[in-house]
């Protein structure tokens, strides 16, 4: 009998449904449509023994797949078999066709539930897919991490309360959580950091006491969807809980006070991760306090962790935050490479550094950041924000996953040529302990994201995390197919209002990278001089004759000597540095030619006057798709358009009118500029 596998195609067309089965007020994401099949087929796992994978495999199979059962013959619509580990890795799986259906082989339990969730894309959202299909994620630690504090907020959350969290205790709602794991891994999440690298007096006490049993209860879920777990510790955790006199990682009783704590973590929770630490930064304790490094500091706590496999990722984002804006020399941009860059080699390799994709600070423009090829032998992790704090708050749509990829496949040029996804592998002596993480997105909203199509970061970045081949338009086709039941046309349309939404979100908020001319400490809507007489280090120098830093070694702060000699060069030369990094590193003046022709005043205004009319193409758009969409999804984007054509219009206004007031210089085309 001709399996119903074998009329994939017609299927696709004919058989996709939305469906409710999934009860609840949760959206179900990219997971909604379900393959439906016309006879009762079957599934075959040659699972060896039980795992909590295997049996989260047993419970999605009748999610994913209409009517579909578990048979004892290899025979079966879809046989899971053993796979060729030298050939997948432990977790990558290949997915073959058979004369019932498919096979999925993989060599371990986790590779299963990857290649099932690929079966299911495959069959929902892919185009023409040859076969064997073979899929092994390129990096090895794929993760998430949550800024959520236990009174339930969300540091940078824009989409309602924490899912882990609730008026300091643990909101306990363990489907939730499963539901959330459930997205995590059909996007190949492996990792997930559950609290905020800001850890406040309530979340220090997570490495003791009762606490653990509940974050042990979110570890056994997460574990079933293959996810390990990892906390966020306070660096002077043995001054807060453990009563002593110092945090000092030279100082033995503090060394075996953490050695005591991380014992009865791995007593409590024995495939427990490790941890993650945010230290000497923004008024988080570190090493720093006791004259000590940071290589004291994470060593002290790698000795701890070692011998149950934990591991510490510590982070470079360590920055003086307190600087004298009048002290034209001091440059944040260098403090990364400055205190990280010489202690490379001398982590112990249970050790990871966890490096901000740039210098600063998660901008819609940044170079990329100059540790990434010159750590040589530290394992490192690049670190992206998925949820958008200077990137719109999820009410600007603003897709972010061609800049993620922009990073991904820079060139550091360090020896002949190096991107920045081989060095994360390459130059992490133990490559099972590299990757990407993501600050998450999601919270108690309905739709997980608060704005629908913030959705497609979170599943964006899974994606290209595992898969650094795939496009940026690919994924937001492949997210709008599995999301949305529209035609290829409409499919596109929406697709495209993603792919070129990052260009928009730039042109009406950050020319030419200057970067940080919006509210302080709320990070949304514009104020051009809100952080230009502050201690955060983040000046545009705007004045009468011209705008930008100057962040050269011939009259600047050197920083770009930081780089390989050959983007030394690139960026220290007026005439090579690119236009869209032109402000992050030279002060020039308002009539300086950018490599388009256009003049950087000129520049200014024609982005900032296309960047509303790029937003009014959207809003038309949005109301074409209305007939095809699910109503809420309809007016959840309705409204968020609304406000990002208000924001839009606010920067637009004020950018413009305040660089024309410091020029003099009118808009060549004429238009309105409030004066
Ligand atoms: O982007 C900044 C944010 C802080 C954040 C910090 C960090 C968790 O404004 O809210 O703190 O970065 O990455 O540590």
């Amino acid at each position: 009998m001709e399996s119903i596998f074998m009329r994939k195609r017609r299927i696709r067309n004919e058989a996709l449904w939305r469906t409710e089965i999934m009860h609840g007020r949760r959206d179900f994401c990219w997971l909604t449509k379900q393959v439906q099949n016309k006879n009762i087929i079957t599934y075959y796992l040659d699972d060896g023994k039980k795992t909590a994978v295997t049996e989260t495999i047993e419970r999605e199979m009748p999610l994913l797949f209409k009517e579909i059962r578990r048979s004892g013959s290899p025979d079966a619509s879809i046989a899971f078999l053993p796979g060729d580990e030298a050939a997948l890795g432990t977790e990558g799986y290949r997915i073959g066709e058979t004369e019932a259906g498919y096979k999925i082989e993989s060599a371990s339990p986790a590779g299963y539930l990857y290649g099932m969730y690929g079966l299911h894309r495959l069959l929902t959202a892919q185009n023409e897919t040859g076969f064997p299909y073979e899929s092994v994620p390129d990096q090895s630690i794929r993760m998430i991490d949550h800024w959520d504090n236990f009174d339930g907020s969300i540091e940078r959350g824009y989409a309602g309360e924490s899912i882990f969290y609730d008026h300091n205790t643990f909101r306990g709602d363990m489907e939730l959580i499963r539901q959330y794991a459930r997205l995590l891994a059909s996007v190949g999440i492996n990792a997930v950091l559950i609290n905020n690298v800001n850890v406040h007096r309530a979340e220090t006490f997570f490495v003791t006491g009762e606490a653990l049993t509940e974050i042990r209860k979110i570890s056994d879920v997460l574990a079933a969807y293959g996810i390990k777990t990892y906390l966020s510790v306070n660096f002077a955790a043995p001054i807060t809980v453990g009563q002593l006199k110092s945090a000092d990682p030279l100082e033995p009783e503090v060394a075996s006070w953490w050695e005591e704590t991380v014992k009865r973590i791995y007593e409590e929770i024995p495939d427990f991760a490790g941890f993650v630490v945010k230290a000497d930064s923004e008024g988080e304790p570190g090493p720093f306090t006791y004259g000590r490094n940071h290589d004291d500091g994470a060593n002290m706590l790698a000795r701890a962790a070692g011998p149950y496999g934990g591991v510490i990722i510590w982070r470079c984002f360590v920055y003086d935050c307190a600087q004298d804006w009048w002290n034209r020399e001091a440059d944040r941009a260098r403090a990364a490479y400055d205190i990280f860059e010489p202690l490379d080699g001398r982590f112990l390799d249970n050790v990871i550094l966890q490096i901000k994709n740039g210098p600063i600070d998660f901008q819609i423009r940044e170079p990329v950041s100059p540790l990434f090829g010159a750590l040589k032998k530290t394992n490192q992790i690049l670190e992206f924000q998925i949820t958008q704090e200077y990137t719109g708050h999820q009410r600007d749509i603003c897709y972010l996953v061609p800049m993620w990829k922009e990073t991904m496949d820079f060139d550091t040029k360090h020896g002949k040529s190096l991107t920045v996804k081989e060095a994360l592998r390459e130059n992490s002596p133990v490559r099972r302990r590299s990757g990407i993480a993501g600050v998450g997105n999601v919270g108690m909203d309905a739709n997980w994201t608060g704005s629908k199509l913030a959705q497609a970061n979170l599943y964006g970045f899974g994606r290209l995390v595992w898969n650094h081949e795939l496009s940026a338009e690919a994924i937001a086709e492949e997210w709008v197919r599995q999301s949305f039941c529209l035609t290829e046309e409409k499919c596109g349309k929406l697709a495209a209002i993603l792919t070129t939404s990052r260009e928009v979100y730039e042109a009406y908020t950050c020319p030419l990278s200057v970067g940080f001319m919006c509210k302080p400490s709320i990070h949304y809507g514009v104020d051009i001089d809100g952080y230009e007489y502050d201690r955060w280090g983040t000046y545009h120098y705007a004045d009468r004759d011209g705008v930008g830093r100057d962040r050269t070694v011939k009259t600047g702060t050197s920083y770009t000597r930081q780089y390989s000699d050959a983007r030394f060069s690139e960026y220290e030369d007026l005439s090579s540095c690119p236009d869209e990094l032109l402000l992050f590193f030279h002060h020039v003046p308002y009539t300086h030619v950018l490599h388009s022709g256009k003049t950087v005043i000129q520049h200014i205004y024609d982005t900032h006057f296309e960047g509303v009319e790029r937003v009014r193409e959207y809003q038309a758009v949005w109301e074409s798709l209305k007939d095809s969409l699910d109503e809420e999804s309809y007016l959840n984007m309705k409204e968020r358009l609304v406000w990002q054509m208000e924001n839009a219009v606010s920067w637009r206004d004020q950018v413009n009118t305040y660089f024309y007031r410091k020029s003099g210089i009118p808009d060549e085309k004429g238009r309105k500029i409030y004066q």
